[in-house]
């Protein structure tokens, strides 16, 4: 497993750092297409005041030199605007006390990670915890998705997501490419159903009027990947179960769903999986695409499709029934201010953790020294492929 990636930043720290390991020599970076990730990631219709202090921007720091990739680690900065309204408070050298007291948290809210992370490292003010458990954070890994996407574009691969549900309002849309090609990117919820989409604002600003928060589903799916890549053989290379990995670790993101699996164990076996025919030029393929382009952790040359569940975000006006740890008694949840729904955003953020997937597993069966090899291989790759069984 060849790509590596790491951030680090607290939300209202000084700035979110990614470094992003193992991308080949020789890639060109087209930063206007990194911004426009991060701008997608801000985008959506009930996202909060925060988004209207930031205006994410990445700052390349190692690892290209002239517009061009260099094979050493790449560093990603993005400066948090809102550091300024909170230097007093999380100056990682020095903070003012009393400015630090005004902004203590110690009534945890139930689903974000404050009570939990509070019990692991023992902290009096659950700030210590929020700040990076803040859903923040996936600025950093869409600035580091966005370089992998690019690789992946040289190689004919394309990423693409829309949001599936929101609030209850449920797309009936065909789990396929095809669906994601009509998600309209400045739409406000980016849905697959842009029918729906009135239907769904509302929700959200029923939702906003009871402090409520909404969660939903997000159709996520790549074009144009070769059969062969993960591995069947090893638990930790199959690639669903990376892929699964790297879904749920997105803030509240808490079932992952290939293909239409879930449909798929409720029936019989003659109606779960996807039959084989020989194509017009005697190549194999598939009548069906249930299992979403994987079967035993490798990937079989149709289209990868996945369903990513996010739960309704955790920090919600109306609070919840907590305790507050300080005095012990009955408290609601702590506020201050939040998204009503991130739904839109979310799908931006399984996007890059795909691509990074994705770009792992192929560097993989290609290599990752240099660029022009990356691309012959897999040339070569894909033509043994498509003459399968004949190129054994
Ligand atoms: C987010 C920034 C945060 C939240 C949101 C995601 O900003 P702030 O905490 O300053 O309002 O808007 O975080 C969460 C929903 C969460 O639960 O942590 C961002 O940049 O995406």
């Amino acid at each position: 497993m060849p790509l590596r990636l790491l951030t680090a930043g607290e939300s209202h720290g000084p700035r979110l750092t990614a470094i992003l390991d193992g991308i080949p020599a020789g890639l060109s970076i087209d930063a206007e297409f990194v911004a426009r990730e991060l701008a997608r990631r801000q985008h959506g219709y009930g996202r909060g005041g925060r988004m209207k202090i930031e205006k994410d921007t990445a700052a390349f720091e190692g690892g290209i030199r002239g517009g061009v990739t260099l094979g050493s680690p790449i560093a990603i900065g993005i400066v948090n605007a809102d550091y300024a309204n909170w230097k007093d408070v999380m100056g990682p050298l020095s903070v003012d006390p009393e400015a630090v007291a005004g902004k203590r948290l110690t009534r945890p809210r139930p689903g974000h990670a404050d009570l939990a992370g509070g019990m692991k490292y023992g902290a009096g003010d659950l700030r210590d915890v929020l700040e990076r458990a803040s859903a923040r954070e996936s600025a950093a890994r869409v600035a580091a998705g966005a370089i992998c996407k690019l690789l992946l574009k040289k190689c004919g691969i394309e990423i693409r997501s829309g949001v599936l549900e929101l609030g209850g309002v449920i797309a009936d849309a065909p789990r396929s490419f095809a669906s994601l090609e009509k998600v309209r990117e400045d739409s406000p919820l980016r849905a697959v159903d842009a029918k729906l989409e009135a239907k769904m604002v509302a929700a959200v600003d029923a939702a906003k009027k009871d402090g409520e928060t909404l969660g939903g589903a997000i159709l996520v799916g790549a074009r144009g990947v070769p059969a062969g890549l993960g591995a069947y053989a090893s638990w930790d290379r199959k690639l669903d179960g990376r892929i699964g990995q790297a879904f749920l670790s997105v803030p509240a993101v808490k079932a992952v769903e290939f293909g239409s699996a879930i449909e798929a164990s409720r029936g019989p076996g003659s109606r779960a999986h996807d039959e084989i025919e020989k194509g017009a030029k005697g190549t194999l393929r598939r009548r069906t695409n249930r299992a979403g382009g994987l079967e035993a952790g490798v990937t079989n040359g149709e289209e990868l499709i996945a369903v990513a569940y996010m739960k309704p975000i955790s920090t919600l006006a109306r609070g919840l029934d907590s305790v507050d740890l300080e005095t012990g008694e009955a408290s609601r949840s702590a506020y201050e201010r939040s998204d009503v729904t991130a739904v839109p955003a979310c799908g931006v953020i399984c996007e890059a953790m795909l691509a990074f997937v994705l770009a792992d597993a192929l560097l993989e069966t290609t290599g990752n020294d240099r660029m022009d090899d990356v691309v012959a291989r897999l040339k070569a790759h894909r033509e043994r492929v498509g003459r399968y069984p004949k190129s054994k």
